[in-house]
């Protein structure tokens, strides 16, 4: 098996050195990433400009490729062809939860999607961590949760255009309540205007605010976590509203 490893923190983020090299128990890994963190980037394709790849080496004297695309980016890159014969694509370990409205904002869950629409196994794995841990984090749980799922995954297959949003709590591999196969919440989000004003005077804006909580829901990501299963969450890309399809077309629309 061929397992591209990538995410939106940039090449050199620990989350990704501990995602590969529980990869690598499962067969060739090759490690494509960019070269900074593109986390809440979205699904992004670059149209305007090239990029260059260059290689890298981890912290463990691995060797990497990075280049100055998002994360989507090089997914696209390395499906395209610069990688040969991907099997699974695996994102990550983002160091916070990429739950409910969260997957159209992370680079984690878009690089995942990448991978689904070249027709490749997708996974995006994440740590729902408390804040403030910094480098200090304890990757190692989620990497053999994120090693798991992929060993699942290649061995029965996804359905087509589905990729897997996976989400770990922070415990101990012991701790964990077991798997649970959720579906996407509701973020609460507590986003508030930063305005502050520049050395001449002039203002600026940043998107503040406290950290986003959640609806607590059996059932969904976001309940999963709080109850502390791992939440695996199946996406697609099809975003369509089907239920307000029947109110649309009741609509008159004659002109
Ligand atoms: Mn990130």
């Amino acid at each position: 098996m061929h397992i591209l490893v990538t995410n939106d923190d940039g090449v050199q983020a620990p989350g990704l050195l501990a995602l590969a090299q529980e990869m690598r128990k499962l067969g060739e890994v090759t490690i494509y990433a960019p070269d900074k963190n593109w986390s809440a980037s979205g699904h992004v394709k670059t149209m305007e400009r090239p990029f260059r790849v260059r290689e890298t080496r981890l912290a463990d004297g691995s060797t990497a490729f990075m280049s100055d695309g998002a994360p989507s980016d090089c997914v696209a890159l390395a499906l395209l062809g610069l990688v040969q014969n991907v099997d699974l694509v695996i994102s990550g370990i983002n160091p916070h939860a990429n739950i409910g409205h969260d997957v159209t904002y992370s680079g984690t869950v878009t690089a995942a999607m990448e991978g689904v629409i070249a027709g490749v196994y997708g996974i995006a794995v994440s740590l729902d961590s408390p804040d403030n841990f910094g480098e200090l984090l304890d990757y190692s749980t989620a990497a053999i949760v994120g090693r798991r799922v992929a060993e699942k995954v290649l061995e029965d297959g996804l359905p087509k255009g589905v990729l897997l949003n996976v989400n770990v709590p922070y415990l101990l591999e012991s701790e964990l309540n077991g798997y649970m196969i959720t579906r996407q919440g509701l973020r609460v989000y507590r986003d508030a205007l930063d305005k502050r004003v520049d050395p001449r005077g002039k203002p600026y804006y940043w998107i503040g605010g406290e950290t986003p909580t959640g609806v607590d829901e059996p059932g969904t990501d976001f309940g999963a976590l709080r109850a502390g299963h791992v939440s695996i969450t199946p996406l697609q890309l099809d975003l369509t509203a089907r239920e307000a399809m029947e109110t649309l077309q009741r609509w008159n629309w004659q002109p």
